[in-house]
């Protein structure tokens, strides 16, 4: 259902792709009750993320200019962000094929849904629109050492799918770019676009007594799989986005090769070796097992 709703409400899917797929943004094409809509979005997340968000996404909002003013033009942010890490956002309709999505993201392009959810999946909708992808997403590339992570990100991927490995590196962006949690002299801290982009997610994230939260050990996360359609059970923290730049500067074909050859680990275990953080009753999960 989710998917036909989308579908029925993403206006773009008539829209011409280029050979890379992005699209026309095409601004002017926005109604008033699509910006009215991202407006909506932007104000009950601020509030939520004000004390939940990292600094670096807080700053961001501010550099870049992202506010309650209507759905951004991605012509205009990109030049706004271009200046400072040399990233753009490029309009597109739906998830791209892996390979030019990485390849974007090699050359600091980040592909950005155009289209804005329907009212009737205002919290939760499983392909990436314009909000999820530009508010969630978009503010951490303003940070460098994000920056050249994600331009990594890109490049490991190319060689990935090469490789025939690209399930390990997709668990490490699902972990980190998507779902991480970071330390913060307050706490802990949300850079996950996934959490970002959720309000009940970035409560449930953070202060919830149900999810495992362990420390990013890279080899640990591409073990790790994941559910996509639900809260995660489990949270990883990063150190700093420093730690994680360093953690992912080296060669993963090795690493794909021990991982090719270890068990998967389930979404809601803890193995050991694991630095928890905290210790999840899963109470979440297993509430739902029950409704069945
Ligand atoms: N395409 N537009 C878009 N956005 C994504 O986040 C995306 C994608 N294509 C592939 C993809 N993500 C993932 O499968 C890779 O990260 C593995
Ligand atoms: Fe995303």
């Amino acid at each position: 259902m989710a998917v036909a709703d989308t579908r029925e409400t993403n206006r773009y899917l008539s829209a011409r792709r280029n050979p890379d797929f992005t699209i026309d943004q095409d601004w002017a094409s926005y109604s008033r009750a699509e910006h009215d809509r991202w407006d909506r979005l932007f104000h009950r997340s601020q509030a939520v993320l004000r004390e939940r968000a990292c600094d670096e996404f807080l700053a961001a909002m501010d550099t870049l200019q992202l506010s309650e003013a209507g759905i951004p033009d991605m012509m205009k942010l990109s030049d706004r962000l271009e200046t400072i890490t040399g990233w753009r956002v490029v309009p597109v309709v739906e998830l791209v094929p892996d390979d030019v999505f990485f390849s974007h993201l090699a050359n600091r392009r980040f592909p950005a849904g155009a289209f804005i959810r329907p009212e009737s999946q205002m919290d939760y909708l499983e392909e990436p629109d314009i909000f999820h992808d530009v508010f969630g997403h978009v503010p951490l590339l303003a940070n460098p050492v994000f920056a050249d992570f994600m331009q990594a990100y890109g490049k490991g991927g190319q060689r990935a799918l090469d490789l025939g490995c690209l399930k390990n590196l997709a668990r490490l962006y699902w972990y980190t770019v998507e779902f991480g949690l970071i330390r913060a002299p307050e706490g802990l801290r949300i850079f996950g676009a996934g959490i970002m982009s959720s309000v009940t997610e970035s409560v449930f994230a953070l202060e919830d007594g149900s999810p495992h939260r362990v420390a990013f050990d890279l080899e640990r996360v591409m073990r790790t799989n994941y559910i996509i359609d639900d809260f995660q059970q489990t949270y990883f923290v990063i150190d700093s986005f420093q730690s994680l730049l360093d953690d992912c500067y080296r060669d993963f074909g090795p690493i794909y090769e021990w991982i090719g050859k270890a068990s998967d680990i389930a979404p809601d275990q803890l193995v050991d070796g694991d630095k928890v953080v905290n210790r999840g009753t899963l109470g979440y999960f297993k509430d739902k097992s029950r409704e069945g």
